[in-house]
């Protein structure tokens, strides 16, 4: 059941190639200001294109933090309402979250574990068989939501994955720093579920633990945690320096191979890609790329009434004071 069809495999490398390409040019965008803010994943497109492509879109739903480009890209979410997100337009992403199982991003560390465990338990209300996927940075373990999420998933045995991926840093505090006792994994024995510990940059591996665990927790097993160790190569995010808290020696040293160059010869030598449909995928990126830069450079024009419409599902009679005090400026 883990393993891949050969169609399959070009799809996790087109996915791969296409998180890849999509993140440099992010960077690139921010820099000449197209786009005001994003936090890189080069080097962790393994860990999210192999959990995302595990996610089954009819039934699970993915629970974001704010560097799941590649899940999303594995997941097919509208790619221009995610980066909503990044653009500055629309806090969360303008991705319909219902239609593509993929919640709005969160910046609030911690907070999507609670998320994904209300949505698991309501599965289980509703006699439902969806598994909740959270995905939780190594920073996020040290965050009181997450060991409510995981505690309450664990009493409940609730159809919940989590997903930590284990990049060794939290902004400018590395793992050894934050992590008591020194394992990640090692916290889920004390929720009473499985820990898996994964390569993080292997992708077919890590689709195969997230697809044991997501049937686990289908079967009414429960949690499982999965720590997919891999290592964020780049600044936090494009307003970081990383040379105030580390060097570049220590992140060649310790950022391992390139997740995706690894993936290309190793399907390569396996004979499920080749080189035509390498260049072909290259060929591909470029224009869906151009595509993407046009929308950026030029967005539409938004309602800034939409500040106000989306707050809560009732607006209480403040807001609607302040919508109307704003619709009197907007007006002159
Ligand atoms: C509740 C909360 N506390 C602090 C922050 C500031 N903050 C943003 S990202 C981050 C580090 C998170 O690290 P990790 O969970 O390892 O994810 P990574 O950024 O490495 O992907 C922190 C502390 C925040 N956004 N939310
Ligand atoms: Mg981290």
């Amino acid at each position: 059941m883990a393993d891949p069809s050969p169609a399959q495999e070009r799809d996790l490398y087109r996915d791969l190639v296409a998180a890849r390409r999509l993140d440099v040019e992010l960077v690139r965008w921010q820099r000449q200001g197209i786009i005001p803010a994003f936090p890189p994943s080069f080097g962790q497109e393994a860990a999210q294109v192999g959990a995302g492509a595990a996610i089954d879109p009819t039934r699970d739903f993915a629970f974001p933090m704010y560097r799941e480009l590649g899940v999303a890209v594995a997941m097919g979410v509208d790619m221009l309402g995610y980066l909503g997100n990044h653009d500055g337009s629309w806090n969360g992403g303008r991705h319909d979250p219902v239609a593509s199982r993929f919640t709005p991003l969160q910046s609030v560390v911690g907070s999507n574990g609670p998320h994904a465990v209300g949505w698991a338990l309501g599965q289980r209300l509703d006699d439902r068989e969806g598994v909740a996927v959270a995905f939780i940075g190594d920073g996020g373990t040290s965050q009181g939501d997450t060991h409510e999420a995981m505690n309450v998933a664990g009493l409940w045995n609730l159809p919940v994955v989590f997903f930590v991926t284990n990049n060794r840093w939290a902004i400018s505090v590395p793992e050894s720093s934050q992590v008591a006792g020194g394992s990640i994994v090692a916290r889920a024995a004390g929720y009473g579920f499985p820990g898996v510990v994964v390569d993080g940059d292997d992708v077919l591996a890590v689709r195969a633990a997230t697809i044991a665990a997501i049937a686990r927790a289908r079967r009414g097993e429960g949690p499982t945690l999965i720590e997919a160790q891999t290592y964020r190569r780049g600044p936090h995010a494009t307003s970081d320096d990383p040379s105030r808290y580390r060097t570049l020696d220590d992140e060649r040293r310790d950022a391992g191979e390139d997740p995706l160059d690894r993936y290309r010869a190793d399907a390569l030598e396996r004979g499920v890609i080749d080189t035509a449909f390498v260049q072909a995928v290259e060929d591909e990126m470029t224009t869906w790329l151009e595509g993407i830069r046009g929308h950026l450079v030029s967005p539409a024009p938004r309602d800034g009434s939409e500040m106000f419409d989306f707050v809560y599902a009732e607006p209480t009679s403040e807001l609607l004071d302040q919508k109307a005090e704003w619709a009197k400026g907007a007006a002159l």
